[in-house]
């Protein structure tokens, strides 16, 4: 069972419909990675492949799609906008483990509290947010640290039954990627200098903190070890840093 694949084939297909999807590169040795975990009649291959496109608003278009059985299936997908854009990213975390579903959907915003920046890029999902929220009950606790990082439309769920997630979680994805790439047709690139340096500070504190705190870091160094796995989340998951200090 592939749980997450529909959920990817269909974010490529309309996106490729909707925009002019170049490659984006991924470090040798990333773009597929497998071990096989577990003991005796418990091993499973465990395979994470990455995808990465880019455009001419978008800095980084990219999935890790971690599939390692019925009770292993991970698909993250976040695009980060160019800098000179002031567009929120579009973050999906889709995790399932032995412990169940988990769900986080979200146009996480570059300025959570700033009214100007909610009313053009919260206000106008907030319906598409309440139409889903009514299936898909809160989640419970996330870590108090992250939510200045989502916005007051983050859709965080912890679905009891699979289908649930075949149907409205994948709804739901569909919808946010359709608004997301709404935001996108209209955002206008922005020239003045404080607003770039604001956008570039609101990049680098989300960037870092995905990082340092990425949830998958346990689950990859059990599968491929530390080595692979800070390289993976430096140099291609969250690898904004790397890439400012490579033009500079
Ligand atoms: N999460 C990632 C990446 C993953 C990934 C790059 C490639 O950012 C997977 C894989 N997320 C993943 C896994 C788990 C979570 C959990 C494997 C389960 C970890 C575990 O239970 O062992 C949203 N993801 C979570 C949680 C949240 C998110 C809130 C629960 C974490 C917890 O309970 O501690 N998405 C995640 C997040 C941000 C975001 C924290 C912050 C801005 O955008």
């Amino acid at each position: 069972m592939t749980l997450y694949q529909p959920f990817l084939d269909y974010a490529i297909a309309y996106m490729r419909s909707r925009l002019d999807l170049q490659p984006y590169p991924i470090p040798t040795g990333f773009e597929s990675k497998s071990a096989v975990v577990g003991k005796g009649k418990n091993q499973e291959e465990v395979v994470t492949t990455s995808y990465a496109f880019q455009t001419s608003k978008l800095r980084q278009i990219r999935a890790a799609h971690v599939q390692g059985g019925n009770s292993l299936q991970v698909l993250n997908f976040v695009i980060f906008p160019r800098l000179n854009y002031d567009l929120p990213f579009f973050g999906a975390d889709l995790v399932t483990l032995p412990g169940g579903h988990l769900i986080a959907l979200d146009m996480q915003p570059l300025f959570r509290d700033e009214p100007t920046y909610q009313a053009k890029y919260t206000e106008p999902i907030l319906p598409i947010f309440h139409s889903h929220q009514q299936h898909l009950s809160w989640g419970g606790d996330f870590p108090e640290e992250a939510r200045p990082f989502f916005s007051p439309a983050f859709l965080w769920t912890r679905p009891q039954e699979t289908t649930v997630v075949e149907t409205q979680v994948f709804a739901a994805f569909k919808d946010y990627l359709k608004a997301y790439l709404d935001f996108v047709e209209q955002a206008e690139a922005l020239t003045d200098s404080q607003n770039l340096a604001a956008i570039e500070q609101a990049q680098l504190r989300y960037l870092r903190y995905r990082a340092e705190k990425d949830p998958a870091r346990g689950m990859f160094k059990r599968f491929y070890g530390a080595e692979w796995t800070e390289e993976y989340i430096h140099g291609f998951l969250f690898d904004l840093e790397r890439k400012l200090t490579a033009v500079n």
